[in-house]
């Protein structure tokens, strides 16, 4: 008998392959199997989802025999891991494998907020390059990026962001011994010392909003906010309104409080580039993002920790 196990969210599709191979894979995003998906929820023992989507408490208790949850992702902020935990079930992530990839999306918003690439593009397909001047743009070049949350994203983009002759500084909640980075004191005293601010911090209650107003000021009508982190760790409302009155000079943004239904302002802020969450997805990292998930189902119905189990 293969073990059931529940799939929140669609992943690549020899992933799949193989998930169906090993188990009988029942998938609740797929409307059409509501009522075999209701039939087997007392046989679930293992879940696969997203960073993003998580799962909630309630799917938690519908599933009595669950022990492992496989997140695609490195976001457990949709997963509450001490109720999981009191229920004996292990929560493991894709801890490593995106780290470039989650970077590269931040450093292609830096580039493409500071020149202007979205921009140019709409510009030429609305036949606008005949007719008028294109807006000049900032050089990275010795400009002073701010890391907020100096983990292995956080590291992978200020080594890419040296590349183009930016100067690293960061703020972590606790002390990082392996870097020469400079360490600012506070989020306020990073946000100060940069040009670019570029977000990558976990989120959860304590960096709800860390992104706040007063944030946004210390960055300044010249700084632009980077955001790869949790639509939650920014103050939208602060962010937008900072946007429009000039009190920063703009954003690039991968992540939003509502995904995928963001807020409609954010298409006429200016300065903004925006993107469908797209951090970890490309071909190579989800595949290698499902192998992790595959190994981490694996282990744990071996009657094994799963090997990047987080709680
Ligand atoms: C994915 C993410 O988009 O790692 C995370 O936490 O948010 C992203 O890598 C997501 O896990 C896929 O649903």
């Amino acid at each position: 008998m293969k073990p059931d196990i529940l799939l929140l969210e669609p992943m690549m599709k020899p992933i799949e392959e193989q998930l169906d191979a090993l188990y009988t894979v029942h998938r609740a995003y797929d409307g059409s199997q509501k009522a075999g998906v209701e039939e087997a929820l007392p046989r679930i023992r293992g879940v696969a989802t997203g960073g993003g989507g998580g799962i909630s408490n309630e799917w938690i208790e519908k599933l009595p025999s669950l022990g492992v949850i496989a997140v695609n992702g490195v976001g457990t902020d949709r997963i509450d891991l001490k109720f999981a935990r009191e229920r004996n079930i292990d929560v493991a992530t894709t801890l490593g494998v995106l780290t470039d990839d989650v970077a590269d999306i931040g450093i292609a918003l830096m580039l493409a907020v500071l020149r202007h690439i979205a921009y140019g593009d709409a510009y030429l397909r609305n036949g606008k390059w005949t007719k008028g001047e294109f807006p000049l743009g900032v050089s990275p070049k010795g400009k002073r990026v701010g890391i907020l949350g100096l983990g292995q994203i956080g590291k992978a983009f200020g080594r890419k962001a040296e590349a183009f002759g930016m100067s690293v500084r960061y703020w972590n909640r606790s002390p990082v011994s392996d870097t020469d980075w400079k360490a600012c004191a506070t989020p306020i005293e990073l946000a100060e010392d940069s040009d670019v601010l570029c977000v990558v911090i976990s989120a959860n209650a304590e960096t709800r909003n860390i992104i706040n107003a007063d944030i946004l000021k210390a960055l300044g009508p010249k700084g632009y906010l980077i955001n790869i982190a949790r639509g939650t760790v920014v103050d939208e409302d602060a962010l937008l309104a900072a946007l429009n009155d000039g009190t920063i000079a703009g954003a690039g943004l991968d992540v939003f409080v509502n995904e995928p239904s963001i807020r409609p302002d954010f298409f006429t802020a200016p300065n903004t580039v925006l993107m469908p969450h797209q951090g970890s997805a490309t071909i190579e990292t989800r595949l290698g993002m499902g192998e992790m998930v595959l190994k981490n189902l694996a282990a744990y119905f071996a009657g094994e920790k799963p090997p990047t189990t987080v709680n």
